[in-house]
């Protein structure tokens, strides 16, 4: 039988995520990670390791996601195999709450895994991350489901007031639905500025202009918009394109990329768990999503100093501000986004200033640990541990 626990107490938390370099999975993964150095237990399900999980940390471990394989079961579901493990470690490792990470499949696999459980089931928290509301979620096949099992966690996080707002208007949940908006946060011990600020091309520098982007390469990143950005940036400048990560479009891309000429001046670079060394050497990052709720890249890439052109869209003006941590502009104004890109070229002063002020503004609006306070408290809340509630429109800091 659980026994409750006083404040200062440890919690016992299955953290449920994707293993893969998305978004999602990495906040998973520093939430997880920031909690074990606190003394709490965390154990992480998902079908693999997380990518950016480090094990190594104290007090986190993992716990695989075997999928069922039997002849009957054609498509050996991963959301019964999840629910079915989260059963299994809810009681051995009796779990206080279950943090769940993007709705489908997880909040399935947590409904499902209490209803099994009973009066002695975990507690549990959705942190919302964008396609789970802004695609699965406002699909009319999927919305019944994303919003029953979303409205039955015991709280909803989301990280940007985009996406709370999202969340009502695309799952219909009702107003009184409290969705607490944590912001993703950043390591910035990890994600710093080069030490030397030579490491970038400059408009006195040597090297090329290195401009960057880094995404799942799913259709809604618009990597051919990156492209053609640069196409424009590459006729004017010595310069190259780092292209970071791996997905379904990466071969249409590729075509274009040869198409255009552009081969030896753009790196195909695949998925990189280790980011730091390619931003540090990046003058600009390029972001033009169709949609993004938050955009965690950008942020990273904020903290190393890069300045970030992206599209006007969801969450990111509450990450990348206009003139300040960066440009924006509408979606697929591919000219416009070029002509940012070339003023933080051409001017050394303008892309010294934005620099600093990205990083300034990563340091001091995205920190970690008052993030990871933030989790703390709603699972204290949610466990009747009688902390305050907090407000659902509060505001992320403003410098
Ligand atoms: O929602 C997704 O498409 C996947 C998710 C992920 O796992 O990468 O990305 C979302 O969550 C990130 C972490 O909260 C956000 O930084 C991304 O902006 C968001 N992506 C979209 O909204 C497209």
């Amino acid at each position: 039988m659980r026994i409750a626990r006083s404040h200062s107490s440890s919690l016992r938390i299955g953290m449920v995520c994707f293993s893969t370099l998305g978004g999602s999975g990495v906040v998973a993964s520093e939430i997880g990670a920031a909690l074990g150095r606190r003394g709490h237990r965390v154990c992480f399900l998902s079908d693999k390791p997380p990518v950016r999980l480090d094990l190594s940390g104290p007090n986190v471990s993992f716990c695989e996601v075997p999928l069922l394989d039997y002849p009957l079961l054609a498509q050996r579901s991963y959301a019964l195999a999840l629910t079915a493990k989260m059963i299994e470690v809810a009681r051995t490792e009796e779990l206080d709450l279950f943090h769940v990470h993007y709705a489908i499949p997880h909040a399935v696999g947590a409904y499902l895994a209490r209803q099994v459980l009973g009066k002695r089931a975990p507690k549990t928290i959705t942190t919302l991350h964008g396609t789970d509301v802004t695609l699965v979620g406002a699909d009319p096949k999927f919305q019944p489901l994303v919003r029953f099992v979303v409205g039955a966690s015991d709280a909803i996080t989301a990280p940007s007031h985009y996406l709370a707002e999202a969340a009502h208007t695309h799952l219909g949940l009702s107003r009184d639905v409290a969705i607490e908006v944590i912001p993703n946060f950043v390591d910035t011990r990890r994600f710093s500025p080069p030490a030397s600020e030579n490491a970038r091309g400059g408009s006195h520098g040597n090297r090329p202009r290195v401009l960057t982007h880094v995404s799942s390469f799913r259709p809604l990143k618009r990597v051919e918009d990156v492209v053609r950005v640069f196409a424009v940036i590459a006729s004017e400048f010595p310069a190259r394109l780092d292209l970071v990560g791996d997905g379904p479009e990466r071969p249409r891309i590729e075509a274009l990329v040869h198409v255009l000429n552009l081969d030896s001046r753009v790196r195909f670079l695949g998925e990189r768990s280790q980011l730091v060394d390619l931003l540090q050497e990046s003058d600009v990052f390029l972001f033009p999503s169709q949609s993004e709720s938050f955009g965690l890249a950008a942020l990273e890439a904020m903290a190393c100093g890069v300045p970030v052109v992206a599209s006007a869209v969801g969450g990111i003006a509450e990450v990348v501000r206009h003139g300040e941590a960066g440009f924006l502009a509408a979606v697929g104004d591919v000219a416009a986004m070029a002509g940012h890109v070339r003023r933080l070229l051409t001017d050394d002063e303008l892309h010294a200033r934005l620099s600093r002020r990205a990083r300034e503004l990563a340091e001091t609006r995205f920190p970690t640990e008052p993030a990871v306070d933030r989790y703390e408290a709603a699972y204290r809340r949610v466990l009747g541990d009688g902390l305050p509630r907090a407000s659902s429109s509060s505001r992320p800091r403003s410098s």
